[in-house]
C-alpha cells in the first residue's frame, strides 16, 4: 500500500521561518528547500491474513512432525528432529511478522529533480524476522539433504557456512542505504548460493553413487525440488525488495507459498518417504541415543554414576 505524505504545510512553515525580517536593511535571499514527498509501502489486510495463515500452518506442521518423531525409535529420529525444528522456527518468525514485531522500515530514494535533489523517498516495510528465520532454518534443511546424500563432514561444513553467508549478505542487501551497494551484497549472496548448488547438486549426487537405486531416485527428486524452489527466493527478492516492482502484499504472498513448499511439503515428503525406506534411514547410537556413555558419565557419588542415582 502506498501512502503519499503531503509536506506542503511543512514547506510553508520553513518558508515563514526563512522570510527576512521586515526591519532588515540587508535583505537575505529567501531559500525554500525542496522537501521530498514520502511514500509508505506497507502490507494491507491481505498480507496480514496471509502471515497468520502460514503461522498456523507452520504450527500444525510442527506438531505433526513431533508426533511422527515420537513414533520412531530415537536412533532413527534425526531427520524428524531437524525438520520439526525448521517448522518451529518458521512458526515463531511468522508469529513475529503477523504481530508486527519482526518488521522495520527501510527508506530509499525514488525520485530526484533535474539538479539531483531528492524529491521522493519511499519507506518500505522489510520483514527482518524472515532473515532470522532463514539463518536458522536453511542450515537445518541443508543438513537434512547433506545427511541423506551421505556427504562428508568437510562438504557439510562448507555448505552450511555458505548458506549463513548467503542469508546474512541478503540481509545487508535488504537494508542497504545505496541501491548499487545493495546489488553488491545481493551478488555476494548469489555466489554463496551457487556454492550450495554445487555442494548439494554435484557433490551430493556423487556421494549418492554408492547407494541403492531407491535412495538415489529419492535424493535426485527431493534435491531437484529443493534447488528449484530455493532458486525462486533470489528471483522474488530481486523483483520485490531489489527492484521494488512488487508491493509488500505480493512479496508476503510469494514468500508464503515458497516457505510452505520448502518447509512443510519438503518435511512431509522427506519424513513419510524416509519412514518407508528403513535402509536409507541412518541409525544413530552413541551420544545421540544414549547421552554420555557409562565410561564418561559424571560421577556424583562414591562408585555411582548420574544414571544410577
Ligand atoms: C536472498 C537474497 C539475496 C540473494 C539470495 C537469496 C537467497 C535466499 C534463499 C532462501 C531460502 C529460503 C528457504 C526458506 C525455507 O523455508 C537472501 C533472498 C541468493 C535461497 C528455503
Amino acid at each position: 500500500m502506498i501512502i503519499p505524505q503531503d509536506f506542503s504545510e511543512a514547506t510553508t512553515q520553513v518558508a515563514t521561518v526563512l522570510r527576512p525580517p521586515k526591519t532588515s536593511h540587508t535583505p537575505l535571499p529567501t531559500v525554500i528547500p525542496d522537501i521530498p514527498r514520502v511514500y509508505y509501502q506497507t502490507s494491507s489486510e491481505v498480507g496480514h491474513r496471509t502471515l497468520w495463515v502460514v503461522c498456523v500452518l507452520m504450527g500444525l506442521s510442527s506438531i505433526a512432525f513431533y508426533i511422527m518423531a515420537m513414533r520412531v525409535p530415537v536412533q532413527k529420529r534425526l531427520f524428524h528432529v531437524l525438520t520439526a525444528l525448521v517448522t518451529t522456527f518458521a512458526f515463531l518468525s511468522y508469529y513475529a511478522m503477523a504481530t508486527g514485531d519482526g518488521i522495520a522500515s527501510h527508506t530509499y530514494v525514488s525520485g530526484r529533480s533535474r539538479h539531483g535533489a531528492i524529491t521522493e523517498v519511499v519507506k518500505r516495510d522489510v520483514y527482518w524476522a524472515r532473515y532470522l528465520d532463514w539463518s536458522l532454518t536453511t542450515p537445518l534443511l541443508l543438513l537434512d539433504l547433506c545427511l541423506l546424500a551421505g556427504l562428508n563432514g568437510a562438504s557439510i561444513l562448507v555448505t552450511v557456512v555458505s548458506d549463513v553467508i548467503m542469508i546474512l549478505t541478503g540481509l545487508f542487501a535488504a537494508f542497504s542505504r545505496d541501491e548499487a551497494q545493495g546489488w553488491g551484497w545481493y551478488t555476494f549472496a548469489c555466489i554463496a548460493y551457487l556454492n550450495i548448488i554445487y555442494q548439494v547438486g554435484y557433490k551430493g549426487r556423487h556421494a549418492m553413487s554408492t547407494r541403492d537405486n531407491n535412495t538415489r531416485t529419492f535424493f535426485a527428486a527431493i534435491s531437484l525440488f529443493t534447488l528449484l524452489l530455493w532458486t525462486a527466493y533470489p528471483i522474488v527478492w530481486g523483483i520485490a525488495d531489489g527492484a521494488h516492482r512488487v508491493n509488500v502484499d505480493g512479496e508476503i504472498i510469494a514468500y508464503a507459498v515458497l516457505d510452505v513448499l520448502a518447509k512443510g511439503v519438503f518435511g512431509f515428503w522427506l519424513l513419510l518417504t524416509h519412514d518407508n525406506m528403513t535402509r536409507t534411514s541412518p541409525s544413530i547410537d552413541g551420544f545421540w541415543s544414549h547421552g554420555v556413555s557409562r565410561d564418561g558419565a559424571i560421577r556424583v557419588g562414591e562408585g555411582r554414576t548420574l544414571d544410577e542415582n
